[in-house]
């Protein structure tokens, strides 16, 4: 399987994020993709396809933000990472400020997800990973893997947040329309809940967004990812919403899983993104599902019997020694 990733997704190193009221070291690091590049064969390194492919996904205002945040928050006076503060409540009027830590609260959904100076770079190569990966898929690979960091799946159209800035398998999906591929399913696998994929296709049509997570009762993001979100408009019932217990182990999460492929199999998907996120480990420091490393490769079977080109793009998954094992054990099933 061709797999991608470049090195400029190493930059970005953000120091704190706050959890649970305290301020605590940043848990996405750059050593998570060195325990997978270690764990696997040689990566190729990504075309460089532009931001077209980015702004047909995201905001231009917002990635205007993402590009200048760090310069603003300098001539404001401060140091260190950008942070917001103060979040907009749904509904209150529109304004066009310009001070930087109102634009912080209007471009981001939680303060999990600093802006340093190598921000932009590194989720811009991996943006670029997984629009190469998509290249090898429709070049008649039938999968590839993008080794995307930071995540993506949090990240809205002109938000980001849950450690993403850009949202990886959103921009795949898009990229693969533009290109004629007709209808495109999303199956996220993380275990956190992709609001940003959902809200990005929550009234489109052509997209099936498919998320199995723990119950956003229990776990962020909270307020998406409950079984009743469906979608509107053109996109009703085109989401669909999974969640589980805490706890869970294979058996429940495998269930889960051919529920939301035989729903991918009726909407008639020409291709697959996956969002793999390994923090569902029964290890993983900030979550509470119980799979083991050898489950990936069985739910990585289930996915590859449906036989659909898949593009493979990397989210979560904090237990950096387990994680490059993790990685290979889901790879690893595609091939078998
Ligand atoms: C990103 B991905 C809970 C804090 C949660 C954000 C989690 C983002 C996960 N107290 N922090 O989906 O793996
Ligand atoms: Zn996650």
């Amino acid at each position: 399987m061709r797999m991608f990733f470049d090195s400029r997704q190493l930059a970005h190193a953000p120091a704190k994020e706050l959890h649970n009221g305290a301020f605590v070291d940043h848990v996405e690091t750059p050593a998570r993709v060195a325990a997978i590049l270690a764990a696997l064969p040689p990566m190729e390194a990504p075309q460089d396809h532009g931001e077209a492919p980015i702004l047909a996904v995201h905001d231009a205002g917002y990635i205007d933000f993402l590009k200048t945040a760090p310069a603003r928050w300098a001539a404001a006076g401060r140091s260190g990472d950008v942070m917001g503060y103060v979040w907009p409540i749904v509904g209150r009027r529109p304004l066009n400020l310009d001070r930087i830590d109102a634009l912080a609260g209007r471009y981001s959904l939680d303060a999990s997800t600093p802006i340093t100076a190598e921000t932009w770079d590194t989720t811009y190569w991996s943006a670029q990973s997984v629009l190469s990966a998509l290249d090898a898929v429709l070049a008649g690979d039938p999968a590839a893997f993008a080794l995307c960091r930071p995540p993506g799946h949090h990240a809205g159209a002109d938000y980001l947040g849950g450690y993403c800035y850009l949202n990886t398998a959103a921009i795949a999906a898009q990229a693969a329309r533009d290109r004629g591929v007709a209808k495109v399913a999303i199956l996220d696998i993380d275990y956190h809940h992709g609001n940003g994929t959902q809200d990005i296709f929550w009234t489109r049509g052509d997209v099936f967004y498919a998320s199995l997570h723990a119950d956003p009762r229990t776990d962020y993001p909270f307020y998406w990812g409950h079984a009743d979100e469906m979608g509107e408009g053109a996109g009703h019932g085109t989401t669909l919403n999974l969640p589980l217990a805490q706890g869970a182990t294979l058996d429940a999460f495998r269930r889960a899983q051919s529920t939301a492929l035989e729903a991918i199999t009726r909407f008639g998907a020409d291709l697959l993104v996956l969002s793999f996120g390994a923090d569902t480990w029964e290890g993983d420091p900030i979550s509470h599902l119980k799979l083991t490393t050898e489950d990936y490769a069985v739910l990585a079977a289930d996915i590859a019997a449906c036989r659909l080109p898949t593009v493979v793009a990397m989210e979560g998954g904090y237990a950096v020694a387990a994680l490059g094992a993790n990685v290979a054990s889901l790879l690893g099933g595609f091939a078998r």
